[in-house]
């Protein structure tokens, strides 16, 4: 049987690192092309078990290679498009906007040109709910897929431009695109400069957690295998055109993070640091996944099972977040 070709931008990254082995453990008739940069955030170690895999693929390069990337579809003929590559740390965008740009916005408009040139059954571009902006505290409020752009960092700025440029390519071109947005993810592979694995990390070194303001920010956590499974199911169902926001009603607070994490790992709150805001802060996310559950997507994890499980897979799996953590992030963490 033929095998249909999927190219996953970014699957050295942390969700399309998980969304490679989600869908090399689902499906078997299905080859995954992994076209990835390496940049800081890229490793490929959480592939070595798929290395000789015939169904799985790397290639080194960078979607804001526009040449490379158009030789790359010529070649390979792709059925799909999973887009995950990009940069993606709001306070490194805080400090660097630039590069946020060049690979968010131009690295996207060009695999849309590679995609509409060469012909795609569907291009999913894996987005976020920061281009919303931020909503109050009132718990009753959430974002829909008809919420407003409004992104408040140069990070989710960049995302929600892709966003635009994506829509229109399908209006113009009737390119097969759907974009997702998510809530915050966390799980295994999680690059140790956001809260939760930050936190994990410091903790179980006995180092102070840094928390921004007053953290009573709010962010809705979602187990990145459950982000996994949303996106096959839009990559295979998803109405051409549409948006769907993916997220599972976990709304915590950074601070409650925090403690959950020191409670877990049997150590003292005198760990947790209160420092300056970040710039622009935003206060509180929340979505409403409704459209996407009318789909047919159900969540399987709540907050509590998944930090659990999540904390022992760091626990169990220091080594990898250690040799991160010893590069050259040391130099980004002190800045
Ligand atoms: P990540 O930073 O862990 O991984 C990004 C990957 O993209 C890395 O492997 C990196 O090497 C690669 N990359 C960067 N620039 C590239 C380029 N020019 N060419 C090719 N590859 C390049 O990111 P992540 O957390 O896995 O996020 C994946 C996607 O999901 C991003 O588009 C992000 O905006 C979105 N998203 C993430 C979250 C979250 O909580 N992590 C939430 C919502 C949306
Ligand atoms: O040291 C820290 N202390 C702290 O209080 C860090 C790194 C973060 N925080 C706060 C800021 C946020 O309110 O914790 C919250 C989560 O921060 P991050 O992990 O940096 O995530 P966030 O900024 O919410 O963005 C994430 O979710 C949406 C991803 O990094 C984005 O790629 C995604 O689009």
């Amino acid at each position: 049987m033929k095998k249909v070709k999927i190219l996953v931008t970014g699957g050295a990254g942390f969700i399309g690192g998980n969304f490679i082995h989600f869908m090399l453990k689902k499906y078997s008739h299905y080859r995954i092309y992994n076209l990835d940069a390496l940049t800081y955030a890229g490793d490929l170690t959480k592939h070595k078990e798929f290395e000789t895999n015939s169904n799985y693929k790397f290639v080194k390069g960078d979607i804001t290679n526009r040449e490379e990337l158009l030789q790359l579809f010529e070649v390979e003929k792709f059925d799909y498009v999973v887009h995950f590559a990009a940069e993606s740390h709001v306070d490194r965008s805080i400090i660097d906007p630039g590069i946020f740009v060049k690979t968010n916005v131009i690295g996207t408009q060009n695999l849309l040109d590679a995609a509409r040139q060469y012909g795609i059954k569907k291009f999913v571009h894996v987005s976020t709910d920061e281009v919303y902006g931020e909503l109050d505290l009132d718990p009753t409020t959430f974002f829909t897929e008809d919420t407003p752009l409004q992104p408040n960092s140069p990070y989710s700025a960049s995302k929600a431009s892709s966003d635009l440029l994506v829509r229109a390519y399908h209006e113009t071109y009737k390119l097969p695109v759907n974009i997702t947005r998510c809530s915050n993810n966390y799980g295994p592979y999680h690059f140790p400069e956001k809260l939760i694995p930050l936190t994990i990390s410091r903790v179980l070194n006995d180092e102070k957690v840094p928390i921004y303001g007053d953290g009573k920010n709010i962010r809705d956590w979602l187990h990145v295998l459950d982000h996994c499974s949303a996106i096959d199911l839009v990559m295979h169902d998803g109405v051409n055109g549409e948006v769907y926001n993916v997220g599972g009603h976990n709304e915590k607070t950074n601070l409650e993070v925090v403690q959950t994490i020191i409670k877990a790992l049997g150590k003292s709150e005198e760990l947790i640091l209160f420092v300056e805001d970040r710039l622009g802060h935003d206060k509180r996310y929340a979505i409403d996944p409704s459209k996407l559950e009318k789909l047919g997507w159900k969540s399987i994890y709540n907050f509590d099972t998944g930090i659990a499980q999540t904390i022992q897979w760091y626990v169990e799996n220091e080594q990898w977040w250690n040799e991160i953590l010893n590069g050259d992030y040391q130099k980004y963490f002190e800045k």
